[in-house]
């Protein structure tokens, strides 16, 4: 029985601010999973350390340019830095984990992940040490390199380890009909459903390569397709991860139904 839960980049980062780590909130959201005792593998997002210089840059468009090779390679040392930070977190509260960067592992194809040799991430789970995947550049077949989102790495994984539960933790209650923080009457969607998300709008308040909210509540319907409990949480209400996790009704939104 198996949860798997992608920390947002939302989260464990402000993303307004160029590499700016929320260390207290990691902290706190690290403790909360190992005092759920849940058997649990975790992803986490970019943030700051990855959207703004690959935003500025482009680096979601491929290799266009040269100029673009540095960055690329800063971008890739910076989320290396960040996983660091959060592997450190889950060190601390006694959860044994190791950061595996997807960038030095696998291959994109022209933007789909090929991830073909899984046996280190299957034997560093089955020894009982969480390997962490986070949203990284990778090389691509066809675009020299592209960015590998921590969503797709969640959709990669929930196909290999076949979680019971998939949770996004991210800095708000859940999908609301636009963005909650630029409109204050924005209403909470407790289910959302292909059909329903087709009304949400989404904000474009922060730098964001990956496709921001209505992209991760694509990824979130297909892998609730076959009917597993799919759940958008804030980590930033303390306590409300932990709930989720033992089971508790929490505010939160689940996807539902698969993407049609
Ligand atoms: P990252 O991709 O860096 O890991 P994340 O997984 O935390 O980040 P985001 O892609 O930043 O998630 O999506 C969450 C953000 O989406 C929220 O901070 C919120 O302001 C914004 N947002 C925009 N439109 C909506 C909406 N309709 N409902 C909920 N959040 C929205
Ligand atoms: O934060 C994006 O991954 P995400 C990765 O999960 C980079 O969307 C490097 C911007």
């Amino acid at each position: 029985m198996m949860i798997l839960i992608k920390l947002g980049g939302s989260v464990i980062t402000d993303k307004r601010r160029y590499r700016t780590f929320n260390e207290e909130t990691v902290s706190r959201l690290c403790n909360e999973i190992a005092e759920s005792d849940r058997s649990v593998l975790i992803v986490h997002g970019a943030g700051s350390f990855g959207h703004v210089l690959a935003k500025r840059y482009a680096l979601q468009d491929g290799l266009i340019d040269y100029g673009q090779v540095a960055a690329a390679a800063r971008v890739q040392h910076d989320v290396r830095d960040l996983s660091s930070k959060v592997v450190d977190g889950l060190l601390k509260a006694g959860i044994p984990a190791v950061s595996v960067p997807p960038g030095s592992c696998f291959v994109m194809d022209g933007g789909r992940l090929v991830a073909e040799d899984t046996e280190a991430i299957r034997a560093l789970a089955s020894l009982g040490i969480m390997p962490v995947l986070f949203g990284d550049v990778v090389t691509d077949r066809k675009k020299g390199f592209g960015i590998c989102s921590g969503d797709q790495l969640m959709e990669f994984l929930g196909g290999l380890f076949k979680p019971e539960k998939v949770v996004f933790v991210s800095d708000v209650d859940g999908l609301y009909d636009k963005d909650p923080k630029e409109h204050p009457d924005a209403v909470l969607i407790a289910e959302v459903t292909s059909a329903t998300l087709a009304e949400v709008e989404s904000g474009i308040g922060v730098d964001d390569v990956t496709g921001g909210v209505v992209a991760k509540m694509e990824s979130m319907l297909r892998m609730s397709g076959d009917s597993r409990e799919c759940v958008l949480v804030n980590g930033n209400v303390p306590g409300r991860l932990h709930s989720l996790l033992v089971g508790e009704e929490v505010i939160s939104t689940t996807a539902k139904g698969g993407l049609a």
